[in-house]
């Protein structure tokens, strides 16, 4: 048989594949291309991440890919109202539990979903008016948020609370009713409950310059000037056939609030645009230095919500669409490091193998502060980790998560517990403290 002269070159090529694979060698598209969504986020301190379910935990072929690709996951219903408090005050955590496990156990981190929202409320709930209601919400928010502390990268504290339309206000709702300070009630509660936890507000129908966003910027700006504790903002982006020419711009007004934004529900209509529209998405969260990640809602086409839109990266085998070579792509084409990853002097010398780095970002407020601390694998894998911390005079270390110190003053020490000292390389791993004073501004040691 004559084979074409490219057709040989891609028989030689993919034998030399063959071998390199068998050798244990990475194969990239480049020297720096990540191969997988989670690794090419990574790699400006990004994460990406898909929503799913406990139940799907033992379906192999799912359990593969969502392992392979994401650093990052979260409860499509498993942490609601309804499914964390059936009875009023009686909680049940066995499938948030379990999704939060399987993260700590792959080292992906977890956003929370949701802990307060118009609907998917357990029918008490809907049963409940006036100052009743406002406690029950409260109290859902607190011990929901207690019950994961340490564990949950953002929470939604509140989601879903704007109107559609021209208004640019509350959407009515038995929550609303409780009078219109129900939701920075729910964030204030959430902060106490969880303070290493970033609380954001989520919607959508937000995906562009327009009067809901707007509704929602106003009262981002209105927490931030009276000290309200917010920390992001998540676009849902729930995506037809076009996207808003102002993604990326509404993107940056609410950065310039000094709040994270993050993609939280990402899923977009098949057809002619499919793959372009994940693209464009995906390159203006990049471009933006506090977009600090994209969630897409489902893994494959036949288990998205939005039945017959095929809206997902992979099909109903698993395979990967064009639209997932285009989000990879962008992704790999790089952009802004976020705040509290390694600073660029600390990346352009990378740790050694097995060495590690890591970055501070604080939540201030008068006399206090929440740090997260990134701790960040060089080349090779960790296997414990422990980072430094100069607290300036005055201030102490009040409590840890995800982490134990020694020491509360001066010199802090924190080493990783038992679910976090294993890092991949070139991957990433959080913990946090509260202080009181003022924050520590020196980039902090690691060793490990
Ligand atoms: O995808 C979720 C679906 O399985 C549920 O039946 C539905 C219940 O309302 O919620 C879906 O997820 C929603 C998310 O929680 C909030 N934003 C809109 C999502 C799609 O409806």
């Amino acid at each position: 048989m004559r084979i074409p002269r490219n057709g040989r070159f891609a028989l030689l090529s993919g034998a030399l594949a063959a071998v390199l694979v068998a050798a244990g060698i990475a194969i990239t598209g480049s020297a720096e291309a990540a191969t997988t969504l989670g690794a090419s986020a990574a790699q400006t301190g990004r994460y990406f991440g898909v929503a799913t379910s406990a139940f799907r935990l033992s379906d192999t072929n799912y359990m593969t890919i969502l392992n392979r690709e994401f650093n990052s996951i979260v409860a499509e219903n498993d942490m609601k109202w309804d499914a964390t408090e059936p009875q009023q005050g009686r909680f049940n955590y066995t499938n948030g539990d379990r999704l939060v496990s399987h993260a700590q156990s792959r080292g992906m981190t977890v956003r929370g979903h949701t802990l307060l929202w118009h609907a998917q409320q357990p029918s008490w709930a809907q049963g409940l008016s006036g100052s009743a209601l406002r406690n029950a919400a409260i109290n859902h928010v607190t011990q929901v948020a207690t019950h994961f502390r340490g564990k949950i990268h953002s929470w939604d504290v509140v989601n879903e609370a704007f109107a559609d339309g021209g208004s640019g206000g509350r959407r009515d709702s038995n929550l609303q009713r409780t009078g219109n300070d129900w939701i920075e009630a729910a964030f204030r509660a959430a902060r106490t409950a969880d303070p290493g936890a970033k609380l954001c507000y989520n919607d959508y129908n937000t995906d562009g310059i327009n009067a809901k966003s707007t509704g929602i910027y106003n009262m981002v700006r209105d927490f931030k000037s009276r000290g309200v504790p917010i920390d992001c903002v998540g676009l849902q982006s729930h995506l037809g056939t076009t996207l808003d020419s102002t993604y990326q711009q509404n993107i940056q007004r609410f950065a310039d609030l000094g709040v994270d934004v993050q993609i939280t529900e990402l899923d977009v209509q098949q057809g002619g645009n499919q793959a372009n529209i994940y693209a464009s998405v995906t390159r203006a969260c990049m471009a933006v230095a506090r977009c600090t990640g994209i969630t897409v809602w489902g893994l494959r086409d036949p288990e998205s919500w939005r039945t017959g839109a095929n809206p997902l990266l992979f099909d109903g085998n698993g395979n990967k669409k064009a639209a997932y070579t285009a989000v990879l792509n962008a992704l790999n084409a790089g952009g802004p490091t976020t705040p509290g990853s390694p600073s660029p002097s600390a990346s352009s010398q990378p740790p050694a193998p097995g060495g590690c780095s890591a970055g501070v970002t604080l939540n201030s407020w008068n006399g206090g502060y929440t740090a997260t601390i990134r701790v960040t694998a060089g080349s090779g894998a960790l296997n414990g980790w422990t980072v430094g911390v100069i607290i300036p005079s005055g201030g102490a270390v009040t409590s840890a998560w995800n982490a134990k110190n020694t020491g509360t003053t001066g010199q802090v020490t924190f080493r990783n517990v038992s679910y976090n000292g294993q890092v991949p390389a070139g991957g990433y791993t959080e913990f946090g403290f509260q202080g009181t004073g003022t924050g520590p501004t020196a980039t902090p040691s690691c060793t490990a």
